[in-house]
């Protein structure tokens, strides 16, 4: 339902906005959602028609109480919960590392995944090793979760001589081969429809593989966006299509690209099951695409999630959000914070401790300073070494077209 209050009523356009201006107290309304709202459809026979709830409640595990609860609790052991709340830490601690090198011209630029931490880190240790990742630049976690090097992850920042996109990605749009991790687009939305191509291949070859991936709410009005939903719609591939909805695209709210109306239930028209996960819920994001991961498994193909989350830190380096929308806004997130969420959890489960929390963050912010040394070794930002010029023109063509010949002769003058 559109809520007439978010809309601009000026003829003859309604213009969504958002709830707060940066001189008011933000207006979040206390979440109707609980952990037993929603019942866990078996993933084997659901039906579109059978998400109708689950695309405009909210897929919830971890109630206000920091217990598990409900259907979709996926009873994770001590072990997983314990250890997807370690690489949340760390990423957190990377990011506000990388940050103040970003501010003290260390990194050219620099994209914070604060408060959406639980995202790609949930979902993939929810997913086969062999499945593909289609990120955005807010979906870093994902590479800690499959083995990356912060060394390598920090060269690639730098841009010197072992930065394995040579220079030329801006940081922190990563690529990596090894982790099945594609290449992060600055171009917003384009992994969208590339993913459905790479899930309809899978099914092509007949090969246990499903791809995931992920666009922002404010990108999901890109072409891209309906393009793949069309296409995993009516080829029905392998893949998990979900719109982060952080509340923001830099300065402009999320109600502006959709009207209001909730971006989980737009995949109800295509016949897709949908569902609308609190996104800063590791259990509900973990238990959410294991669902979808098991109507893969059973030849069902796509499922559409809206990830319902906040953008606690500005967009990136370049972005002042205290211009747009109250400076502490992150505070009054009915979702909370998805790190204390888990880790107040495991403290109630007895198998954590604010003291254990604390060390562990120490030690790795030392595994992060370790690394920036060692990346440092390979060249910094100010004096390099960086990858040659001459490798502008490799890797791209097999035979170099005449036109980009002679512009590569033309640099070597
Ligand atoms: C096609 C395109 N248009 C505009 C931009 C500039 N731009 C970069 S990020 C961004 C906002 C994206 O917001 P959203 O999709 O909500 O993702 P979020 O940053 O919130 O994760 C914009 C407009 C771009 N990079 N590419
Ligand atoms: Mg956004």
């Amino acid at each position: 339902m559109v809520d007439e209050r978010e809309l601009e009523t000026a003829s003859p356009f309604s213009v969504g906005k958002p709830p707060a201006r940066p001189d008011q107290e933000p207006g979040f309304a206390a979440w109707p959602w609980s952990p037993t709202d929603l019942t866990r459809p078996d993933p084997t026979t659901c039906k579109s028609e059978d998400t109708d709830a689950h695309a405009h409640g909210l897929v919830r595990v971890l109630g206000d109480d920091d217990l598990a609860d409900g259907e979709w609790n996926p009873s994770l052991d001590d072990e997983t919960l314990l250890e997807g709340l370690g690489w949340m830490l760390r990423l957190r601690i990377f990011d506000e590392r990388m940050m103040k090198m970003q501010r003290t011209g260390k990194l050219s630029f620099y994209m914070r995944s604060f408060g959406e931490e639980c995202i790609a880190i949930a979902q993939t240790m929810a997913l086969e090793t062999q499945d593909w990742i289609f990120p955005t630049y807010r979906q870093p976690g994902a590479q800690f979760v499959r083995g990356r090097s912060m060394i390598s992850m920090i060269n690639h920042c730098i841009g010197n001589i072992e930065d394995n996109v040579k220079g030329r990605q801006m940081p922190v749009h990563y690529t990596w081969k090894e982790g099945r991790f594609i290449s992060v687009s600055s171009p917003v939305g384009t992994q969208f429809s590339q993913a459905v191509g790479v899930a309809m291949a899978s099914a092509y070859k007949g090969l246990d593989e499903a791809t995931i991936t992920w666009i922002g709410d404010g990108a999901s009005a890109e072409g891209d966006y309906h393009y793949a939903i069309n296409f995993a719609s009516t080829f029905k591939p392998p893949v998990i299509l979900c719109v982060v909805n952080n509340q923001w695209a830099i300065s402009t709210h999320a109600n502006l690209a959709t009207g209001g109306r909730n971006f989980a239930a737009r995949g109800l028209p295509y016949g897709i099951p949908c569902l609308r996960v609190d996104g800063n819920d590791f259990l509900a994001l973990y238990s959410a695409t294991k669902w979808a991961r098991e109507r893969i498994s059973a030849g069902l193909g796509p499922t559409h999630m809206e990830i319902y989350t906040y953008r606690a830190g500005a967009h990136s380096s370049s972005d002042d959000p205290s211009v747009y929308r109250h400076a502490e806004e992150f505070k009054f997130w009915p979702g909370g914070d998805p790190i204390e969420r888990l880790k107040n959890h495991c403290i109630k489960k007895g198998i954590w401790s604010e003291d254990k929390h604390e060390k562990l963050a120490e030690l790795l912010d030392e595994e992060v300073m370790a690394a920036y040394k060692e990346a440092v070794k390979f060249g910094d930002l100010a004096n390099g070494p960086y990858p040659p010029a001459s490798t502008i023109f490799t890797e791209v063509y097999e035979e170099v077209p005449w036109h980009i010949q002679e512009q590569r002769e033309e640099l070597g003058k």
